[in-house]
């Protein structure tokens, strides 16, 4: 059995209170995790605010960065027992987890402590009346200690993604990550005090959103709040957050568009909007639920997704021919498989998959789905307007560019969109009318760290990745000095 427990100043430390955790891919229960609450958040928040004052925040740059470095070199080492831990957790391909999140984790803290050593400040010299002049400058002090709430479909990847520029920029920090998937979190525990960051810099709490969560987010020594996950989750703790003034950075729901033009390279749109509807199935906040098809290549292009959302392999995590593992959950599948029940009730073709597949073995206990498409919903079926989290799109005709526009846009989510065109002035035009923190245009999930990301309306507040992340993880202080 794995235990996940708390990593607090350095140390695992466990609770009364537990919780079992579940394999995805069998359904049987491979650990048990410590629920945490106010008296575990308490101890952590103190860690964090202790280091935070005995030198981590005036630790000379040179240095931190090199503990970050050191500690990606290690995650590399360990690469397999990270590798390991996250697939059994969330029961992701290997081959998806050995390109994506481990590497990704481990490299978020390489281009975060890089980016901090590279920033400059900003600088302005004024007249005064006495005309001996005066010069301003601004320097970044870390904000504090931050509370870090992830969820649970790329857990070390974006878990990293937020502590990695907290830690660059001075902050410590407080990690609740979801009770789904500690794993990760828990072992990187280890792997600070492997490479020597000092104690207290990096704290977790296990449990439950309700209980560990619910107090981490209230704790008033908590400077600042970084999440992700969905909208209504997102809303609630931007409430609490307003107790005391404290600021938040929200990653929250997407109801992404894809817009596929007849002049788009067909192979690329096909292998494109397969990945970007099933990757990780489908439980991606950037992936393409919404389909819309130019009509002159409709029902080749519906063909075609077809036949590869019918090839594409569920298995167990260790075979590298899977492609598909499977729900996080047997809750989270519940709750998909009510909007394939929706769909079908709201009128929709079910092109593919709509159900359960059968599973051999010991794999017939586990979350699995099956890949779904639908066709033939109008533009306010519940289906098309709510994120479902799951394998599944819904791909609609259009005619013009305009109307193209105007679907995409029809939504109260704005996190992503996927352009398929060859031409590249359609592909500017209409990539910057979308209404979409990040638009993808013959690409999907292609990630430069140093670009400012994150949502528009309900898809969240704030942009992070490279100088955009100091914004949110440093107080800017200007200094100025009559001369
Ligand atoms: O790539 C990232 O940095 C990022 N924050 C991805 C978010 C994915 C949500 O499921």
């Amino acid at each position: 059995m794995r235990e996940s427990k708390h990593f607090i100043n350095g140390e695992y430390v466990g609770s009364v209170n537990t919780m079992p955790n579940f394999s995805p891919v069998t359904g049987e229960q491979i650990g048990v995790i410590h629920d945490g609450g106010e008296t575990e958040v308490d101890l952590a928040v103190k860690a964090a605010r202790s280091a935070l004052n005995n030198g981590w925040a005036n630790m000379e740059l040179n240095e931190r960065v090199a503990l970050l470095h050191r500690l990606a070199d290690r995650i590399n080492e360990r690469f397999d027992e990270f590798l390991e831990a996250e697939c059994a957790d969330t029961g992701k391909p290997y081959s998806l987890a050995r390109h994506v999140d481990i590497p990704r984790g481990a490299n978020n803290f390489k281009v975060f402590a890089d980016m901090v050593r590279n920033v400059a400040n900003e600088s302005f010299t004024m007249p005064t009346p006495d005309g001996t002049g005066a010069i301003n400058y601004s320097i970044r002090k870390p904000k504090g200690v931050i509370a870090a709430v992830i969820p649970w479909n790329l857990p070390l990847l974006l878990m990293t993604w937020k502590v990695a520029p907290a830690l660059a920029c001075g902050n410590t920090v407080v990690v609740k990550p979801s009770n789904e998937t500690s794993l990760t979190t828990c072992l990187l525990g280890e792997v600070m005090n492997e490479v020597g960051i000092p104690k207290g810099v990096f704290n977790v709490v296990t449990g439950r959103g309700r209980s560990a969560g619910d107090a981490l987010v209230r704790h008033q020594d908590v400077d600042a709040i970084t999440f992700i996950g969905s909208t209504d989750t997102g809303e609630k703790l931007m409430t609490a957050a307003a107790v005391g003034v404290r600021d938040v950075a929200l990653e929250m729901g997407g109801k992404n568009a894809g817009v596929v033009f007849a002049d788009c390279d067909m192979d690329k749109a096909i292998e494109g909007t397969l990945r970007s509807a099933f990757a990780n199935c489908g439980q991606v906040c950037l992936g393409t639920e919404r389909v819309y098809v130019e009509r002159s290549i409709f029902d080749e292009f519906v063909a075609r997704l077809k036949e590869g959302a019918e090839q594409l392999k569920l298995g167990a995590p260790e075979d590298d021919s899977t492609n598909m593992g499977p729900l996080i959950s047997a809750s989270h599948r519940d709750l998909v498989l009510s909007y394939y029940q929706k769909a079908v009730e709201e009128g929709a073709t079910v092109v593919t998959g709509g159900g359960i597949p059968d599973m051999p073995g010991e794999l017939a206990g586990g979350n699995w789905i099956q890949p779904t498409i639908w066709t033939g919903l109008s533009e306010d079926a519940v289906v098309i307007k709510e994120e479902i989290f799951g394998p599944c799109c819904h791909i609609a005709p259009f005619d013009t560019e305009e109307e193209a526009i105007e679907l995409a846009n029809n939504s109260p989510y704005g996190l992503a969109a996927a352009l398929w065109t060859e031409n590249a002035s359609r592909a500017h035009r209409v990539g910057q009318k979308l209404d979409a923190g990040t638009v993808w245009i013959n690409s999907w999930f292609l990630r430069d760290l140093r670009v400012p990301f994150g949502g528009m309306k309900r898809s969240g507040i704030g942009r992070e990745g490279g100088e955009h992340s100091l914004e949110f993880y440093t107080e800017l202080q200007n200094i100025c000095l009559k001369l």
